[in-house]
């Protein structure tokens, strides 16, 4: 199928089409609303936080231009053992590439709320975006199902170093930079929404197949306005009222480390 066809298939699906073009005003709302609000913000640090939120709805309004286009969706053959075995499936393979780009954004603006240390940073962000790489990877794999489900369960393997982070390690680092209340909000927010996505994925057309593209496809986006739209507001929102509290305790780009007292 070419660029074109696919596009108008895309078209001809009313409710599948909604489900990228509610996203892509949702995105184009949302990043001049932020602009706006990050006009009088100076510090250095929550200025990096507005930038790394920002680029989330610059990312998924080009993310979703690239479904609605056309561009980065293909239909592929299932393999046999799947439901839709040997029928050619929708797959929105750009989603999942363009998580590459938009997760780590809004790890990153998490970790310099809860003053992370680089390791920290480091490790969470590389293991998300390993998540992503290998979900993309199960997506396109059209040679076995058990490989669909292999690749599958080492991105839900990176996930739950995700997780382990944002649950265990960067609520203690909240407490001490003063942010913890604010960061709790956010990371029950992030965890409950992040698990949506691999239940979608599971249950639509690239696992499953229990759910209709279409409806899989607006699990996805009602999932991303909670997780992307509204997160970024309440994020920019509290850093726009507590700069001073960001620009204080932040420890994330401190390199030395308490050394014990030589007495
Ligand atoms: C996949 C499938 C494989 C298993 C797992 C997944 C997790 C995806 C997640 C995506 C989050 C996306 C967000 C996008 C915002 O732009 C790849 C679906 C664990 C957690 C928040």
């Amino acid at each position: 199928m070419t660029q074109a066809e696919t596009m108008q298939t895309v078209q001809e699906d009313t409710w599948l089409n909604a489900s990228f073009w509610a996203n892509i005003a949702l995105a184009g709302v949302s990043i001049l609303l932020f602009v706006y609000m990050g006009r009088t913000v100076t510090d250095p640090r929550a200025q990096l936080i507005y930038v790394a939120t920002i680029l989330v709805p610059l990312v998924s309004i080009s993310s979703y231009l690239g479904l609605v286009s056309g561009l980065t969706i293909s239909f592929l053959e299932m393999p046999s053992g799947h439901a839709l075995a040997g029928e050619e499936v929708l797959t929105m393979w750009g989603r999942y590439l363009t998580w590459t780009l938009s997760t780590p954004m809004i790890l990153l603006a998490l970790g310099l709320l809860a003053g992370t240390n680089l390791t920290k940073l480091f490790t969470i962000i590389t293991a998300d975006i390993a998540m992503c790489i290998t979900g993309l990877a199960a997506a396109l794999t059209t040679s076995s199902y058990a490989l669909r489900w292999f690749w599958y369960l080492i991105s839900c393997a990176f996930f739950l170093v995700v997780l382990y982070v944002l649950l265990v390690e960067w609520p203690r680092d909240a407490e001490l930079a003063g942010t913890a209340e604010i960061f709790n909000l956010l990371k029950i927010l992030t965890v409950i929404m992040w698990f949506g996505y691999p239940i979608f994925w599971a249950l639509g057309s690239e696992g499953l197949a229990v759910l209709e593209v279409a409806t899989t496809s607006w699990g996805y986006s009602g999932l991303d306005i909670v997780a992307k739209y509204i997160f970024a507001f309440l994020l920019l929102n509290w850093v726009r009222n507590n700069e001073r509290t960001i620009a204080e305790t932040s420890t994330t780009f401190r390199t030395e480390t308490a050394t014990p007292a030589d007495d």
